[in-house]
Order: C-alpha cells, then structure tokens, then sequence
C-alpha cells in the first residue's frame, strides 16, 4: 500500500475518522492539525489562544502557523505518514512541496472524500465539539469551497487524486480507501 497520503474532503467528511483507522491499520503517523490546533487550545498556550478563536468562528488558521506546526512533525519522521486536513489552502500545498522534496518524501496518493451538505451538516451537529454549531459549520463549508476545494484539481493534475464516496458505513468506507491505495 501507498505510504505518503493525504486527506482532502469538507469539514465532516470522516477525514479524521478514517485517519485513525488506517494509520493504526498500516503503521503511518497521523498527523491531523486539526487535532495538533485543538491540542494547543487544550494547553492554553499563547499559539492555542490565538488558534481558538479562529476556529470557532470556522475560519482557517493562519498558514505561516500550520506550516510551521507540520515542518516540526514531518521533520523528526522517517517512515509513512497521513496528513488529514492539511493542506487546506493552495499556499500550504505550495509551501510543502519543497519541503517535503528536501526530505525527499514525495506524496504517493490524495484521497478525496465526497459527501454532500445535508449529510455533513447532520454529523457535524451530532458530533457536538465546540465549533460545531449550524451558523459556524455553514461558513466552515464556504471556506472549504472558496479556499480548500482548488485543491482537488491541483492534485487531480499531478496525477495523484483517488476520490472516495463518503457516505454508508465507516467500514464500508473504510475499504473503499484501502481499495484506492493499492
Ligand atoms: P478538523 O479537525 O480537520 O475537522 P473536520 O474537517 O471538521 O472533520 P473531519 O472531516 O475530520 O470529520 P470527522 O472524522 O471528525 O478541522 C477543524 C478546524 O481546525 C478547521 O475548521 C480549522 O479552523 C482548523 N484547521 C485544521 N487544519 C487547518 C489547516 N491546515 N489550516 C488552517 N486551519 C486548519 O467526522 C465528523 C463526524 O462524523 C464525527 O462525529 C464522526 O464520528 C462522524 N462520522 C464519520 N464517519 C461517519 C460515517 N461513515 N457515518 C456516520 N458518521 C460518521
């Protein structure tokens, strides 16, 4: 199976779900900035106060802090990795590039999870966390559209997009990804 991966889909789609299954399943680190923000939050460090606010009005954090954030991670790694919800903007995709051309460790695959609005809106509420609520997820999908979803068609150009329905069953899914890594 592909070692270098990552995971692209809107708010909700079940990146982080999936990460976990299958970086425990294949030895990757999983490396989720959303859960490194959430962690910072968590400490109440300066960089976690500056994160919280940006995140429970659905916005995105800055990109010089994510890139910083994942550069520290990526360096200390030397074997397979997921990067689930990075990155999410066309400058964090053109910042990793060279870094991740000096580690000489190209991305293999981009998983691409596709799932409409009304199913994504009905996870996220029951989901409950903090930035969870109708108005913040409404504009949490319009940033995905306006600065995440360019994304798909940088990849899909590369060569590297495999697209996986995200509705039915976490297992289902689950093998459907698995299917497209192979
Ligand atoms: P993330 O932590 O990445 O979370 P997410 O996109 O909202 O959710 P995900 O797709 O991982 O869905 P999950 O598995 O939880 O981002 C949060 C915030 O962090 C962003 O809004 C932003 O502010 C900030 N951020 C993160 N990365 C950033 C970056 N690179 N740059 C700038 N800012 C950044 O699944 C959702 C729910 O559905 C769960 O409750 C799950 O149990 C359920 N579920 C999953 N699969 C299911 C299935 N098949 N059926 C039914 N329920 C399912």
């Amino acid at each position: 199976m592909k070692q270098r991966l990552l995971f692209l889909g809107p708010p909700g789609a079940g990146k982080g779900t999936q990460a976990e299954r299958l970086c425990a399943a294949h030895e990757l680190m999983h490396l989720s900035t959303g859960d490194l923000l959430r962690a910072e939050v968590g400490a109440k460090t300066s960089l976690g106060q500056e994160a919280a606010a940006v995140m429970n009005r659905g916005e995105l954090v800055s990109d010089e802090l994510v890139l910083a954030i994942v550069e520290n991670q990526l360096k200390n790694q030397s074997g397979g990795w997921l990067l689930d919800g990075f990155p999410r903007t066309l400058i964090q995709a053109t910042a990793l590039e060279p870094l991740l051309e000096e580690l000489k460790q190209p991305i293999e695959a981009v998983v691409l999870l596709e799932l409409n609005d009304a199913v994504l809106i009905e996870r996220l509420i029951s989901r409950g966390r903090s930035d969870d609520n109708e108005s913040v997820i409404r504009n949490r999908l319009e940033v995905y559209r306006e600065k995440t979803a360019p994304l798909i068609d940088h990849y899909r150009q590369q060569g590297l997009l495999q697209t996986v329905e995200a509705h039915g069953s976490i297992e289902s899914i689950a093998i459907s990804i698995e299917k497209s890594l192979c």
